[in-house]
């Protein structure tokens, strides 16, 4: 008979957590697709370059932003809204890497929303000290389709909140390589990031990158 010292359970990287009713911390579920993640991530931001946009309200964001796939999240003066062309090159987002579709189906099926086809990919760049405000994710067509998150480089203190803005917000630390899957009552919860506290991650450096897969239409 072997002796083992670790127990294969406690020596798995990675776990589920479940959040509430809608919404699932898939730790590390990402981890052994990074590098090939980080290279088309290189080659979607040649074609189209992380920028700080500008709120409806005049004020520029921290988090520095760009879009795969056929719709893509953008917001200035006039507000905010999906959009199929990229506004500062004019041409369509590049396209999402089909890889990318099939993680976030699969995330999205181990929470057990099968069938899962995201046609937009926001990219949120974070540096030391960037932060997003509680707010709603309603510019989609259907709520009854989650969306899935993916936290790449530094850790971040994630903000869930409730129903109204004024709820109170649970803190989730988000780490790299975990995948949250966001649907059912989950779905129009506020939600926000604390700001970004300085550290080093051995591939991004001092960022943070986040990555949402939704359906928009
Ligand atoms: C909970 N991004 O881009 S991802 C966003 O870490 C956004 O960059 C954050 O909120 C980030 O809109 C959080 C986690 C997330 C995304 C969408 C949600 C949580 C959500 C929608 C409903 C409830
Ligand atoms: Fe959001």
């Amino acid at each position: 008979m072997t002796l083992s010292l670790f127990d294969a359970e406690e020596n798995k990287r990675t776990w589920q957590e479940p959040l509430c009713d809608g919404a699932l911390v898939l730790r590390g579920f990402v981890l052994d697709d990074e590098t090939k993640i980080l290279a088309a991530l290189e080659d979607v931001l040649a074609q189209s370059p992380l920028r700080n946009m500008v709120t409806p309200g005049g004020f520029r964001m921290s988090v520095a932003m760009s879009n795969c796939g056929t719709y893509g999240w953008v917001t200035d003066r006039g507000g905010y809204r999906y959009d199929r062309m990229d506004p500062e090159s004019g041409n369509a987002w590049p396209a999402m890497p089909d890889f990318f579709a099939k993680l976030a189906q699969e995330a999205a099926a181990q929470a057990g929303f099968k069938n899962f086809e995201p046609d937009a990919c926001l990219i949120n760049r974070y540096e030391v000290g960037a932060r997003m405000s509680l707010h709603q994710d309603k510019n989609e067509c259907d709520f009854t389709q989650p969306i899935v998150s993916v936290s790449l480089g530094i850790p971040a203190m994630f903000l869930f909140g409730g129903m109204r803005r004024e709820d109170k917000a649970m803190r989730v630390p988000l780490a790299h390589g975990d995948v949250v899957v966001w649907g059912g009552a989950a779905r129009l919860r506020y939600h926000g990031v604390l700001a970004v506290k300085t550290a080093s991650h051995p591939l991004l450096g001092q960022h943070r990158i986040n990555l949402t897969f939704r359906k928009v239409n």
